[in-house]
């Protein structure tokens, strides 16, 4: 009988940091989105899972996921405002997208500042310029970009680590960490 292997592949579970919206602002990009389906078709993001990625790690062992809580929550940074107001497509991977109208110094800092500890702590992501975009349809075909919705207003007030699981119907997210996003705090 042959031996069990000494070294199993370690489990690994797919996360991401994000900013998951407010229930407001969770309808109004689901608003945009139905709008902009009928326009450019696809795939329609579900209101609940509607998000911006802040930082995309991909596959992370289990067994690193408390470090990594741990150095999301040594993070001080300060809510802020976004508007969204800007709308568009990519031909390179059909996605139709909300973004920003700029950049706000807050949601740069906190990117920067998450990314910084990630790679202090060894761990890999995604490290293509940030580009903040909430994908709203997938597979989609528009005739022109930038498209026309009504602009939408989030209070950010947290930050998320979420679990990804594709299943059959698409993508399954699991908010597995919250942080909240504090006035008095400038991100370090
Ligand atoms: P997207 O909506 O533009 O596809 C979960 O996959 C989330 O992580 C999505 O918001 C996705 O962005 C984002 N993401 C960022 N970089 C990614 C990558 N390299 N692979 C998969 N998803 C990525």
């Amino acid at each position: 009988m042959s031996p069990l292997p000494t070294h199993p592949l370690p489990a690994t579970q797919r996360l991401f940091f994000a900013l998951w919206p407010t229930a407001l602002a969770a309808a109004g990009l689901a608003r945009a989105g139905k709008r902009l389906h009928e326009v450019c078709g696809g795939r329609r993001t579900r209101k609940e899972t509607i998000h911006l990625t802040l930082v995309f790690l991909g596959d992370v062992e289990v067994g690193r996921i408390d470090e990594l809580l741990e150095l999301a929550g040594d993070i001080a940074a300060p809510p802020f405002r976004l508007d969204l107001g800007q709308y568009g497509w990519w031909p390179h991977n059909r996605i139709v997208w909300a973004a920003p109208d700029g950049m706000p110094a807050e949601l740069a800092e906190l990117v920067d500042a998450l990314r910084e500890r990630l790679a202090g702590a060894g761990f890999r992501f995604d490290a293509k310029p940030f580009v903040p975009h909430v994908t709203l349809l997938r597979k989609a075909v528009c005739k022109a970009s930038p498209l026309a919705a009504a602009p939408v207003a989030w209070r950010v007030r947290d930050f998320v680590l979420v679990r990804s699981a594709s299943n059959a119907a698409g993508a399954a997210y699991e908010v597995i960490g919250r942080w909240p996003l504090a006035r008095s705090a400038a991100a370090r």
